[in-house]
């Protein structure tokens, strides 16, 4: 399941389009809240955000909380808003902490755009914009069967619950998981998007189950953790692990082995999008209520082909 590939998705920080807009483009504010700073998913999406906005002639302000956590980002929203910016981009850290302080924005008269997660009832905001992240899912059980075709206790490491993406991710996975009488479900962990925490949480799950085949890992945090524990276990020979996203360390420990699989999102194409959104609703011109984006399974064997073409790019 690959949606259309644009320009965007393909290009990263470096090569912005050059500055246009018209006078009246010069007045509109919009701030682009990520859903944690540092993280390379939204730090590829700012790209996608800043080139948009050069284009357009729009100013964009990004902010980010420390954490993925709702406790720290809805400080940064009450304050965004009362600064009165004409849109907020946000990927909400949880689908029901950030549903009142959102819908507060809209109705202090500041358009939401959501990007990547969502709310509960999102029917306030302007756009969604996010990838198919229950076909992801899906996706990531897909590439673990075709690296272990013979089945066996496959387990998954999540963030968070009420993350609305990696809820959906898991959904995906268990509902194919379980679909296939082959393989068994252990169920899902969560590592509150720590890596030391997914490191501990995947050698302690190797050692009650050392017969594991396959782990899902739910996002970039996620990963990384647990391709830390399967080394840490010595058992990057007989546990395929599928990752979330391809920022830089992803694809480090795909070509060295200990990750077999990435699913890969379009967050610059996401940034670009939600931009658009803004700027259109702003201006009182047509929306779209939902935007899906795609997905690709890099594996070693296209790394090289048209899976770097989705490698994040800051
Ligand atoms: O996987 C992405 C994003 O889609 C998710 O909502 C939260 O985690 C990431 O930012 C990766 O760390």
């Amino acid at each position: 399941a690959v949606g259309a590939v644009t320009a965007l998705a393909l290009t990263g920080c470096a090569s912005g389009s050059s500055a246009g807009g018209t006078s009246s483009a010069k007045n509109i504010k919009l701030t682009f809240i990520q859903g944690v700073a540092g993280d390379p998913f939204y730090v590829t999406m700012q790209c996608g955000v800043d080139a948009e906005a050069k284009k357009l002639g729009v100013t964009v302000n990004t902010q980010g909380p420390a954490k993925f956590d709702p406790t720290l980002q809805k400080p940064i929203v009450d304050s965004v808003v009362a600064t009165k910016p004409g849109a907020i981009l946000i990927a909400p850290t949880d689908t029901s902490a950030m549903q009142a302080p959102l819908k507060a924005a809209t109705a202090a008269g500041v358009k939401v755009v959501l990007v990547d997660t969502t709310v509960k009832d999102p029917s306030f905001a302007t756009s969604s914009i996010s990838s198919d992240n229950e076909g992801g899912g899906e996706a990531a059980f897909k590439a673990i069967k075709s690296l272990s075709p013979s089945g066996g206790k496959v387990l998954v490491i999540s963030t968070d619950p009420g993350v609305s993406t990696a809820d959906a991710r898991v959904e995906g996975f268990e509902k194919a998981a379980k679909a296939d009488s082959a393989y068994s479900y252990l169920g899902v962990q969560y590592s509150h998007n720590d890596p030391a925490t997914a490191a501990k949480l995947t050698t302690a799950a190797l050692a009650k189950d050392p017969d594991i085949v396959g782990v899902f890992a739910a996002n970039t945090f996620a990963a990384q953790g647990v391709a830390t524990g399967i080394r840490q276990a010595g058992k990057q020979d007989s546990v395929k692990v599928v990752g979330f996203d391809a920022g830089a360390d992803a694809v480090t420990q795909l070509k060295d082995g200990t990750v077999q699989a990435l699913i890969a999102q379009q967050p610059a194409l996401i940034g670009k999008d939600a931009v658009e959104q803004a700027v259109a609703a702003i201006k009182g011109e047509k929306v779209t209520a939902k935007i899906p984006t795609g997905f690709f399974t890099i594996t070693k064997d296209n790394l090289d082909g048209e899976g770097a073409d989705y490698v994040y790019k800051t």
